[in-house]
């Protein structure tokens, strides 16, 4: 039998906690022969919360699960853990400015860095999803230096699977037989979702979603704000932000990482940019990638037009604005 792998879930207690940790412990993230060992952080108000979950967690009966540790305390939570889904932050509510949002919790994230290199297995693989996801992404990535670059990712597989999920809607074709769909830069509204390179596999082969939707103005502008802007959409239906879609992303990001993406098809991961596209290195950017033995790869030499190029700088120039008040929070 496999050596059980450590997951920490931090933010553990929240909304998309309680929709992910009942996936990871079903196998749906590392696969049905993983076992796993399920570490849960959350602050001091939420651990009676988080005792709840943990209860929940011993009643689920999961022949995967081998261990829980519930936790307040990040060194504890960290420790030797192989993967860390960072979910841990400070929401914003009503009437509460961004800057304010990000100060808080790039602190956090700093924090969280140090513990995570104390603490955590020497080759963890690392998921951001609280936001800011990409600039949370960069303080961690900056202030762990021990952890392999390449090991810090961020959330943008929602934005993705929305893609996907909006093509399919339109064609009303199976989501299964959609790919390639690209989601470029930051996990925000100037996010741009490109469908340039994506394709539709039917009857009669691969076909571009280009030459089966004729709608170039459907394509170019309300599939991209309908991408864009549909976690609003989610808070606004259900008062309440994304929670079931964005813990299967977590999913499927950690489990196409980890055992691989298939042959002829990408995904789009938040990762630390080495100049491809022209996107300044350094930033967390996301980009169309394929993972193999553990390891990510962006796809290279995609032909990018003026439309695209203007929208791919505009959310790398939003990062790093984001960037520079990071900073100066941290001071
Ligand atoms: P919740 O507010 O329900 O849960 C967040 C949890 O984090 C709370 O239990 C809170 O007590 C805990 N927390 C706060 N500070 C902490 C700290 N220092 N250490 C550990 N835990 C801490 O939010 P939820 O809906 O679960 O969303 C989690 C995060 O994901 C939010 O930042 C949200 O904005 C972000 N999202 C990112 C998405 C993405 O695609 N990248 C999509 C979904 C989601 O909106």
């Amino acid at each position: 039998e496999k050596e059980p792998v450590k997951v920490l879930v931090t933010g553990a207690a929240g909304q998309i906690g309680y929709a992910l940790i009942p996936m990871i412990a079903r196998g749906v993230m590392l696969g049905p022969d993983q076992p796993v060992i399920i570490h849960m952080l959350d602050i001091e108000q939420a651990a009676e919360a988080l005792h709840g979950v943990e209860m929940e967690l011993i009643d689920g009966a999961f022949p995967l699960l081998r261990g829980v540790v519930a936790t307040t305390d990040v060194a504890e939570a960290c420790s030797d853990v192989n993967i860390a889904i960072m979910l841990g932050g400070i929401p914003r509510t009503e009437g509460m400015e961004r800057k304010a949002v990000m100060s808080r919790n790039v602190s956090i994230y700093k924090a969280q860095a140090l513990a995570l290199e104390q603490h955590a297995a020497a080759d963890c693989k690392v998921l951001v999803v609280a936001n800011p996801a990409n600039t949370n992404a960069l303080i961690l990535k900056e202030f762990a230096p021990s952890i392999p670059e390449k090991n810090i990712t961020c959330l943008t597989r929602l934005d993705h699977n929305r893609a996907l999920g909006q093509i399919a809607e339109k064609l009303q074709e199976h989501v299964s037989d959609v790919k390639n769909v690209i989601i470029w830069g930051n996990h925000s509204s100037t996010q741009y979702p490109d469908v340039n390179h994506a394709t539709v596999t039917t009857s009669s082969g691969e076909i571009s979603v280009r030459d089966l939707i004729a709608d170039d103005k459907w394509l170019n502008t309300e599939f991209i704000t309908t991408v864009q802007q549909r976690g609003a959409a989610i808070i606004k239906a259900r008062k309440h932000s994304s929670a079931l879609s964005a813990a299967s992303a977590v999913c499927d990001h950690i489990h196409d990482w980890v055992l691989g993406t298939p042959e002829g098809t990408w995904v789009s991961m938040g990762v630390c940019s080495y100049g491809s596209y022209g996107i300044t290195p350094g930033l967390i950017y996301s980009f169309p990638v394929t993972c193999q033995n553990g390891k990510w790869s962006i796809v290279q030499g995609l032909k990018i037009d003026e439309f695209s190029r203007a929208k791919m700088d505009a959310t790398a120039n939003e990062l790093l604005e984001e960037k520079s008040l990071a900073y100066s929070f941290l001071g």
